[in-house]
């Protein structure tokens, strides 16, 4: 099911200071962003230059719109740093099944809307080994 790192993501207090903070020193340019109410996240996809969204792996900037959402929880906790790896699956429901099946959890009952119109869950960081580990399946792969 899994067919690449779709991206990594930054938990942020303020994403415009991320993202310049990126440019500046590392080059990246800002590729894609959105806001995701569902979430509670300003998010912004970042990547070298010259490299494709949506086909390469990207550096996701995650700032909280709220103090609830779990971006804002995470920082609160831990700071500000690295939230997530996000792998890219051809089959959101169907992994997330036989991962269920295996009594591993996954946060969601059915897949929820992520970046870009793609299908997303996540696997409980208790048991992917202290990583939260999003399931990315893109948009043009839905079904
Ligand atoms: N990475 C690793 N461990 C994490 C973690 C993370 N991102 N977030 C929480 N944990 C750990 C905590 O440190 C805590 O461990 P201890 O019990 O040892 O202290 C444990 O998990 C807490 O788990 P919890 O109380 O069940 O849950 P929380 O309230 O801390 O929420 C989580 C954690 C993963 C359920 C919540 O962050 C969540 O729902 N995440 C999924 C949604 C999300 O991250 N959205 C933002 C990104 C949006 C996008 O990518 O599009």
């Amino acid at each position: 099911y899994v067919t690449a790192i779709d991206h990594v993501g930054i938990a942020v207090p303020d994403f415009d200071a991320a993202v310049q903070w990126h440019r500046d020193h590392l080059g990246l340019v800002l590729a894609h962003e959105e806001i995701n109410e569902e979430q509670g996240v300003r998010e912004g996809m970042l990547s070298p230059a010259g490299t494709a969204f949506g086909t390469d792996t990207a550096i996701q900037i995650l700032a909280p719109l709220d103090d609830e959402c779990a971006i804002a929880k995470f920082i609160a906790r831990s700071g500000p740093g690295l939230q997530q790896l996000a792998y890219r699956v051809t089959d959101v429901e169907a992994l997330s099944a036989e991962l269920r099946a295996a009594g591993v959890r996954l946060l969601y009952d059915a897949p929820r809307h992520g970046t870009a119109d793609s299908r997303i869950n996540f696997i409980h960081p208790k048991d992917g080994g202290g990583v939260l580990i999003e399931l990315v399946e893109p948009a043009a792969a839905a079904h």
